[in-house]
């Protein structure tokens, strides 16, 4: 399989580089952790590494060192479309070169033979009451294919440490091929109550085998949607909240089907991932009281009586990026380009003209700029996937890649179970008693 081959050839290298840090520079001062930032959420403290991604707070996203534009720029791009073949984006995050066609068609065609459900997977998701919410049954589903781990299997069978990474690729391979599946099945369960079976057509690619079993009118659009979003969606470095949670429980050894679950059950959160559907809605409430075409004045209110309320502006903010999310600007040029007449869209726009003056001037955010969030959901309704409690799931689909690449790394690295360190608010305030003693 070409993904083993290319990171066990690399492998020696990076060991070797883990091992002169940990061994001859441990010493070195990399940062002051301060109080804000134990206080803080560890906003910004540098305690990770991860080589699949690198949020720049002034310039976005680099998945393996490119930016999103050259990232859609250079990957092969799926048959007869315009957007890259997911595969080959997992190729680049999994190897950290640009595939060629070949390359990520394998990958895509890796896929192909692994994408199909156990029965007991449809029997368990078909017994659960329709009114559970699509994420619940989406990281249930991931948990119960556990039972599936080579990882788990042969960590009981005694697997040695360096071979960790091939079994937790192994199933990072099995569980992103399943996931579009899973996620098309619970659509179609839950809002269509369709209980037949999904199939994998081998001749499609990832982007097309999703917008096919969605069943959606334009397949063909759709699927250049979902290419799209998967892809941005992928990865935002080890430390986001849905990364970082797979990270952590991946850490203790626990299986990539464990630890993916973890970070679904993290990126559910309003704060982070669903907030792209609470942005639908929170745009759906301005078309509502003011039809498609409000004035600055009202929506300029409207943002205000959110604030006021003591609820957050869905989509704007974000705790590292300073500028305008390029996963935004990927979105808005995918809809100006293909709908630009769409009333949703135009009303988005709108609000990305009154927003980030309203927070400018309420002055608490960091970055009053919008990020991947408060355009996503606007495309996914253009193409008729309507049911805002759906989109957190296809968030997961994508960031499966990022965090599943980090995981296999994380492995093939040794990295170590972690373990932060806690401290008592008596144990802070005489610090900062100290700091404020004359010397
Ligand atoms: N609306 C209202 N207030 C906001 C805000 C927004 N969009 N963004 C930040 N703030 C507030 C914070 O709530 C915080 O207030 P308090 O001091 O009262 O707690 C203050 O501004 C400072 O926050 P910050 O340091 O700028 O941002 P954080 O790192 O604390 O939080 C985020 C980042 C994304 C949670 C926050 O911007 C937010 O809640 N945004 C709206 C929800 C959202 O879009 N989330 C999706 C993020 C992308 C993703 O992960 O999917």
């Amino acid at each position: 399989m070409i993904l083993n081959e290319k990171i066990s050839a690399q492998l020696p290298a990076w060991r070797e580089r883990i091992r002169v840090l940990a061994k001859e520079h441990a010493d070195v001062v990399v940062d002051t952790v301060t109080i804000g930032e134990v206080v803080g959420g560890m906003r910004d403290t540098k305690s990770l590494y991860t080589d699949i991604s690198y949020v720049d707070p002034s310039e976005g996203i680099r998945f393996r060192g490119m930016t999103i534009p050259e990232t859609l720029k250079a990957l092969p791009k799926a048959r007869g479309s315009k957007m890259p073949m997911v595969g080959g984006l997992y190729y680049l995050l999994m190897v950290g070169e640009v595939p060629s066609k070949e390359q990520a068609m394998e990958v895509d065609e890796e896929w192909g033979k692994r994408a199909e459900l156990p029965d007991y997977l449809y029997k368990m998701l078909k017994a659960m009451p329709r009114e559970t919410h699509p994420m619940t049954l989406f990281s249930q589903a991931v948990l119960a294919l556990q039972n599936e781990s080579v990882f788990a299997k042969r960590y009981h069978e005694g697997m040695k440490k360096e071979e960790y990474w091939e079994a937790a690729l192994e199933d990072s391979l099995n569980l992103t091929a399943k996931l579009p599946m899973i996620a098309a099945f619970i659509y179609r369960l839950k809002y269509f109550n369709e209980t037949k079976k999904l199939k994998w057509n081998p001749k499609q690619d990832y982007g097309m085998n999703f917008a096919r079993m969605m069943k959606v009118s334009d397949k063909k659009g759709y699927a250049e949607l979902a290419r799209l979003y998967f892809i941005i969606h992928s990865d935002h470095e080890s430390g986001n909240a849905s990364a970082h949670a797979m990270h952590l429980a991946g850490s203790t050894l626990s299986d990539a089907y464990y630890s993916f679950s973890a970070s679904l059950n993290a990126l559910v959160g309003p704060l982070h991932g669903l907030a792209n559907q609470e942005c639908l809605g929170w745009l759906l409430q301005v078309r509502k009281q003011f039809g498609g075409n409000p004035s600055r004045d009202e929506l300029y209110k409207f943002a205000w009586d959110t604030l006021n309320s003591g609820k957050v502006i869905p989509g704007y903010g974000h705790g590292v990026l300073r500028v305008i999310d390029p996963r935004f600007t990927a979105q808005l040029e995918f809809a100006r380009k293909r709908f630009p007449d769409d009333e949703l869209l135009r009303l988005a726009e709108m609000v990305l003209d009154v927003v980030p003056q309203v927070l400018k001037e309420q002055g608490k955010a960091k970055s009053p700029a919008p990020n991947v969030d408060a355009i996503s959901g606007t495309l996914q309704y253009y193409y008729g996937v309507r049911e805002f409690d759906f989109y957190t799931v296809l968030f997961g689909v994508g960031r499966a890649l990022g965090v599943t690449s980090n995981y296999v790394w994380a492995r093939a690295l040794g990295q170590p179970i972690e373990r932060p360190k806690s401290m008592t608010t008596k144990m802070l305030e005489e610090i900062v008693q100290e700091a404020a003693q004359p010397l």
